[in-house]
């Protein structure tokens, strides 16, 4: 097998980028060719994703590669569980709703008056998300444009079908939809029924490496590329991030460290108990028949969000500035529990972790360091108590923990992780998400014969990791722990 050069368009919540990798035996480069930022905008009161912004920036990122010389496939990736919905004609009806709109919530009590809470555990397996699809179709449902709705694609799927012509379902991030189930690996046609949402809404459903189609005629005018295959990968962000982990064995824990943190175990079946499913563990179906079973931890979004609310009243907005003042903190002024939900939608992160701070009896942050500070400690408090269940609930034991994307970034939060957990961490690399979608192609192009194994082998002689050992005592983290109400 000789080397290909692929395209990886990988885009988070908070940008979207286009990695050109070129892959072949022993050898795993990526270069970044296009990188943009990916805003939410609001129209009366509905926060919606730019999509057609965001293909703009893909095939400007398509053409910069194709400038660098011949492409051989593209792979896409995206964050979960959002939709555009197409008409009787193909056409997109509407921007996609970003998870974050408040609207979805409205229909979880319609949901699971039908089908109760548990007994939709057992079929889908995914972590009760106020914004998981079924809820976000079931809140439209009497619209005018629900009504006309013929298909609903994920982003990723929505981006192959404008490319390629062809509408799919790739399983990774079908997975997040709530409307597949997770043994059988296939949609539950049973649950739409139940829930009023017509069954034509989903399209057939395909593996990552197969080919999704080839580019049209238009965008290879339009990119200056050729009859470029477009292949499924792990179209789920974090399914193309933990292919992208590079483990050795299964004895590991994994934080995929963006906008959200994702942090759970790899496993080959899935954990459907009732404990699993009161602890908020998710069964997200990932390459190769895993299963990721994880919990949702708010992320950086929290970091994010009060660097956002501070340049808007002028304050000093600058990360690294800021993440150095942290670490002369001391730790633990205050802590919170960062998956409370007031934090889930954008608005003044920093005033909502003074008043939870408040609520549970601490000082809150007196300057921003401290509320920097405060939002790292969290998060490593937040992965030290889920590594713990999900060893605990999936049995898996686990040796070292493993933090990939832009989070590996971060010293101040990976140290604390390791310190936390108790573990040595392992960070890097950052862009494990397109390394994970281009290894995928790669395989599926011929580049790479073998398992995950195989392909985290290569990363682990290719990539730059940095390793953080485990220093402080655990009586801290556990004092800490008793200082969040739960
Ligand atoms: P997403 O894919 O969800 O958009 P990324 O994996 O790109 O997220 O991670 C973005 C986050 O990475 C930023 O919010 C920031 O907290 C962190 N980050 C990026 N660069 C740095 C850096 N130089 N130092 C510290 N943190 C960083
Ligand atoms: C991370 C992610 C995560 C989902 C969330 C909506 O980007 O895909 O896995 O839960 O976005």
């Amino acid at each position: 097998a000789g080397e290909l050069t692929l395209a990886a368009v990988d885009l988070g919540a908070s940008s979207g980028r286009v990695m050109l990798a070129r892959v072949g035996p022993g050898r795993l480069d990526l270069t970044e060719v296009h990188r943009f930022p990916n805003r939410p905008v609001r129209t009366a009161g509905t926060l919606q994703w730019d999509v057609l912004g965001l293909y703009a920036g893909v095939l400007d990122g398509l053409r910069a590669a194709g400038r660098e010389g011949d492409v051989d496939g593209i792979g896409i990736d995206s964050w979960a569980v959002d939709v555009g919905l197409l008409d009787a004609d193909g056409a997109l009806l509407g921007n996609p709703v970003h998870y974050r709109d408040a609207r979805h919530e409205t229909a979880v009590a319609d949901v699971h008056a039908v089908v109760p809470p548990d007994e939709l555990y057992r079929v889908n397996g995914l972590q009760h998300l106020p914004f998981n699809t079924l809820f976000q179709l079931a809140a439209m449902r009497g619209t005018a444009r629900f009504a006309a709705a013929r298909q609903a694609l994920l982003v990723p799927d929505l981006l192959a079908y404008w490319l390629t012509g062809a509408r799919v379902a790739e399983v990774t991030n079908a997975s997040t939809t709530g409307l597949l189930d997770a043994t059988t690996r296939q949609w539950a046609p049973g649950l739409l029924d139940r829930l009023d949402l017509p069954r034509h809404l989903l399209p057939a459903l395909v593996q990552p490496g197969e080919e999704i189609g080839r580019l049209t005629a238009d965008v290879r005018a339009e990119t200056g590329l050729g009859d470029v295959p477009v292949v499924a990968v792990g179209s789920h962000d974090t399914a193309s991030a933990v292919v992208g982990v590079p483990a050795r064995g299964d004895r590991f824990a994994y934080v995929s460290c963006g906008t959200w943190s994702l942090v759970g175990v790899e496993l080959e079946k899935p954990v459907l108990s009732e404990a699993g499913r009161a602890a908020g563990f998710t069964n997200e179906l990932g390459v190769d028949g895993t299963v990721r079973y994880l919990h949702n931890v708010m992320g950086l979004w929290l970091l994010q969000e009060s660097l956002r609310t501070w340049a808007a009243h002028g304050l000093p907005a600058d990360l690294a500035d800021l993440l150095a003042a942290a670490a002369r903190v001391p730790a633990f002024t205050a802590v919170v529990d960062v998956d409370d939900p007031r934090f889930l939608p954008p608005g003044d992160v920093p005033a909502r972790i003074a008043q939870v701070c408040a609520e549970t009896g601490q000082t809150p942050p007196q300057s921003q360091a401290e509320t920097v500070r405060c939002i790292v400690d969290s998060l490593a408090l937040a992965y030290r108590r889920t590594v713990r269940s999900a060893e605990e609930l999936s049995g898996r034991e686990v040796d070292v923990v493993h933090l990939v994307g832009g989070g590996a970034r971060n010293a101040l939060l990976c140290q604390l992780t390791a310190d936390a957990c108790g573990r040595p961490v392992l960070a890097g690399p950052v862009e494990a998400a397109a390394l994970g979608n281009a290894l995928v192609q790669a395989r599926a192009l011929g580049a790479l014969e073998g398992g995950l194994g195989e392909m985290r082998r290569l990363l682990r002689t290719t990539q730059q990791l940095v390793e953080y050992r485990p220093a402080g005592s655990a009586a801290a983290w556990d004092a800490a722990e008793a200082r969040i109400a739960r």
